[in-house]
């Protein structure tokens, strides 16, 4: 039974070290809301203008979770929309290119081999098919190369920068972005899905002074539920907003919106801070402790919550490696690294995060512990 997958479910996340930079652990509030009799509701349009009717409780809580993404992220309801309709970040990003550049408009972004994304237009997503995409990566260093963005940036004239990825360690500086963005009279947009959660802690730097669109998935540093945001500019959203309803999608998910909401206020608290910090530490923490017992770390370290390992120089491969922590309870993802010369289905490394571990309790010294770990069982 069903039911019963699930408990087991349950007691595998607590049993093992989750590693994953992506996964987390929504609270007991979070998991409430998505398993309410919001689930039952019809409420296409948006608030006070919907194809149903009976929708009286649901539009005073999408306004009242529009109105803590203000919050969240210290932004003015004058400058920007908010939508938190969207089913999933790959959504949400398909709905602002379509927005803000239309099919076939020129884009920006970062390749998926470098960190980048596969909804930054990587040819097997529709984001490749429908948009023209060029793309950037990192340098040999690991690091972006801001010059040479800004070179391809000019030769190719985007419509619309996208910076932002799932696999890039190190800060983004979103301010060179906008200048290069102005420099060619382009749209920036931050695709923040991977690091929400420090933005609103305080543990990376806002996108907002800078971007004109930004979007993310809710369940990641945000630890809220699988859902997603787009916030744009006012002057941008129409577009957007349509894309999204009807453009993409049918009803909204309530009862996933009230779960956003529920991260949210949570996220407003201060421990929320306290936690993106510890995720931050957390990862320096074990990306040091991994350098140390040799390990050969992308750009040499991390920034932020996550971190790429070359496992080659162990004899391993990212898929041989994954699977050995996995037999050891040490959950991480297989990963491909900049500039790798095997494919992704079994790529040059894995990657590894500190959300979910920090989530449960877990410290720095914890991190050095599980970097030892680590080291045996892919040592061994
Ligand atoms: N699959 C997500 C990740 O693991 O980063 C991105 O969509």
């Amino acid at each position: 039974m069903i039911k019963q997958l699930i408990k087991k479910e349950a007691a595998r996340q607590r049993r093992v070290i989750n590693l994953v930079p992506s996964e987390n652990y929504a609270s007991k509030d979070v998991l409430t809301a998505l398993g309410s009799p919001l689930t039952n509701k019809y409420a296409e349009g948006k608030s006070r203008q919907r194809y149903y009717f009976g929708n009286e409780v649901v539009d005073q809580i999408e306004d009242r979770v529009k109105e803590l993404v203000y919050k969240v992220f210290k932004i003015s309801p004058k400058r920007w929309d908010v939508n938190v309709q969207p089913y999933s970040g790959s959504i949400a990003n398909l709905a602002a290119y379509l927005g803000a550049v239309g099919p076939g408009g020129r884009i920006l972004a970062m390749s998926l081999e470098h960190g980048g994304h596969l909804t930054h237009g990587h040819p097997v997503s529709w984001s490749g098919k429908l948009f023209n995409f060029r793309h950037y990566g990192v340098g040999r260093d690991g690091f972006i190369d801001y010059d040479e963005v800004g070179e391809i940036a000019r030769k190719f004239k985007p419509k619309l920068i996208v910076c932002g990825a799932s696999a890039y360690p190190r800060k983004f500086d979103f301010k060179k972005f906008r200048k290069i963005a102005d420099s060619v009279g382009a749209l920036l947009m931050a695709d923040i899905a991977h690091i929400a959660g420090l933005v609103v802690g305080d543990a990376h730097p806002s996108p907002f002074p800078y971007a004109d669109i930004v979007t993310t998935t809710t369940q990641k540093t945000l630890r809220g539920p699988r859902g997603a945001i787009i916030v744009a500019k006012k002057e941008l959203m129409d577009g957007i907003d349509k894309a999204v309803f009807p453009g993409l999608q049918g009803g909204p998910q309530i009862h996933t919106i009230a779960a956003i909401g529920v991260c949210l206020e949570e996220a407003l608290r201060p421990s929320f801070k306290k936690y993106a910090k510890q995720t931050v530490a957390n990862a320096k923490a074990l990306a040091t402790e991994l350098k140390k017992l040799g390990f050969k770390l992308i750009s040499g370290g991390t920034d932020n919550h996550l971190m790429l390992i070359d496992v080659t120089p162990l004899g391993l491969t990212g898929k041989v490696a994954g699977e050995r922590l996995e037999r050891a309870g040490i959950i991480v993802n297989k990963n491909m690294i900049p500039y790798d010369t095997r494919k992704p289905w079994d790529p040059s490394g894995i990657r590894l995060g500190t959300p979910a571990v920090t989530t449960q309790g877990m410290k720095e010294r914890d991190m050095i512990r599980v970097a030892r770990k680590i080291k045996i069982i892919l040592t061994q």
